[in-house]
């Protein structure tokens, strides 16, 4: 595998033909491992004079976020220096001279910057419901199947398993067992072709790490957010609503309060990423575990204008529906304000309508009307609608709004497209909400309306 990657480089500096092998723009830990192996498949069979280049749809800054991939990476000895990302290839003035023919994994449609790429598509394999038809003769393999690597697993395995090296089946096992949740039935994600495939990787490597092993150090890589700087956390988890000339980003940090005050530089670090960004205002709202597993939510409001600061924070401290019960925490700059939330029940799908409700001026007012589009592009209230259905067929017990999976408009986003809750509640519910939300997402992110064969 590495020795491949190595190639690649070399490949994509020469002006010959590529195939690219292209994962989703999310680039979570599937589309990553799905295009490596694919790719790597590719280029040890295919007669094409084409080289088979996999690339990583985000730009190289952006893998750091992704916690369990370079975990994954790292434990393979796969230096990230060896991937290709997408900042790193034009791939637009590729298929402009016709050097470009493409392989579409973990996603089957380009997302609408990409549209003019549509005809370099050769080739798709996707583990999700098909929502956009690629007529022959472009190669289609959809199966819903718990992982997109198992379809690359079985590609492997049934054409050419002797090219399979142990960094190979390694990627494909972490990432299969990963997505179906360490192979549980209960969680609903494990279908039989991914049990069958895992069961062959081992079979063929006895040396591979344990399951549960695996599983454990991928899922906690993911959510891990210690070795990323101030910027990168802010940004995992973001969301920005806007009202009235004034923006506002409302970030999730998986951290405790006063590790996150601790931060060196802090407060340097927050003003250059509003002013970056065009924040006027940033709501953190951190969450921790206590030892019982129950959340801990506390609040930091940072705002150098001060008339903006004191609006938000008295929104905050006054919402009744619902209270959020807040306790001012020590604060040691005049920009930043701080809260232990009292109601840790009160997930940012709650905050978020206080604090848009407050940027409109209409402080109290709890609904925007209906059918206003949100700052996501489709109306907030009917996604948080959507959701709290989906949430309540899976779950009846977590009708209560515990953290919802953050849904983002598009997969660029989707960084955190799972439960922070997960470690308190048990896995069944979690995952089943996860796959849940992730076909709304899919069904709303999708650019053109799904179409029945006839
Ligand atoms: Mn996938």
């Amino acid at each position: 595998m590495e020795r491949f990657l190595q190639g690649c480089r070399a490949a994509v500096q020469e002006s010959r033909p590529l195939h690219v092998v292209l994962g989703n723009e999310a680039c979570d830990l599937d589309s990553m491992v799905s295009a490596l192996t694919l790719a790597f498949y590719l280029e040890n069979t295919s007669e094409s004079k084409a080289a088979f280049v996999p690339v990583l749809n985000i730009p190289r800054s952006e893998l750091a976020l992704r916690g369990d991939s370079v975990f994954l990476l790292s434990e393979l000895n796969i230096p990230e220096s060896s991937l290709i990302f997408r900042d790193e290839i034009d791939l637009h003035a590729l298929h402009q001279t016709g050097q470009l023919s493409l392989t579409l994994v973990d996603h089957h449609i380009l997302p609408s910057s990409d549209t003019a790429l549509e005809k370099a598509v050769t080739e798709v394999l996707d583990h999700r419901p098909l929502e956009q038809q690629h007529p022959p003769p472009c190669r289609v393999t959809a199966e819903l199947v718990g992982s997109c690597a198992t379809l690359v697993a079985e590609r492997i395995l049934q054409g050419k398993p002797e090219i399979l090296d142990w960094q190979t089946a390694a990627l494909l096992h972490g990432t299969i067992i990963l997505d179906c949740v360490n192979m549980a039935p209960e969680a609903g994600k494990v279908t039989p072709k991914d049990s069958k495939y895992v069961a062959q990787l081992e079979a063929h490597f006895p040396d591979l790490p344990s399951r549960s092993n695996i599983f454990e150090s991928l899922q906690k890589a993911k959510f891990d957010v210690s070795g990323l700087t101030t910027e990168q956390m802010l940004r995992k988890d973001l969301k920005t609503i806007s009202g009235d000339g004034t923006m506002l980003a409302i970030s999730a940090i998986y951290m405790d309060l006063e590790i996150f005050l601790q931060r060196s530089n802090l407060m340097a670090e927050l003003d250059i990423f509003c002013q970056a960004q065009g924040y006027d205002a940033l709501v953190a709202m951190t969450i921790n575990f206590n030892p019982h597993n129950e959340p801990v939510r506390h609040l930091v409001v940072f705002c150098p204008s001060m008339d903006l600061q004191s609006m938000i924070c008295e929104a905050l401290e006054c919402s009744r529906c619902p209270p959020l019960n807040l306790t001012p925490a020590p604060s040691h700059h005049p920009n930043l304000r701080a809260y232990f939330q009292g109601n840790a029940l009160a997930s940012r799908k709650k905050v978020l309508p206080i604090l848009r409700d407050a940027l409109w001026g209409h402080p109290g007012a709890m609904k925007t009307p209906s059918g206003t589009p949100g700052p996501e592009g489709c109306s907030q209230e009917q996604m948080d609608d959507e959701l709290g259905k989906a949430i309540n067929t899976l779950i009846p017990e977590m009708c209560r709004d515990d953290e919802e999976p953050v849904l983002p408009p598009t997969p660029m986003n989707s960084l955190v497209d799972e439960c922070p809750l997960d470690r308190g509640l048990p896995k069944l519910s979690a995952e089943a909400i996860f796959e849940k939300c992730s076909q709304i997402t899919i069904a709303r992110s999708s650019t053109s309306p799904p179409q029945k064969k006839k």
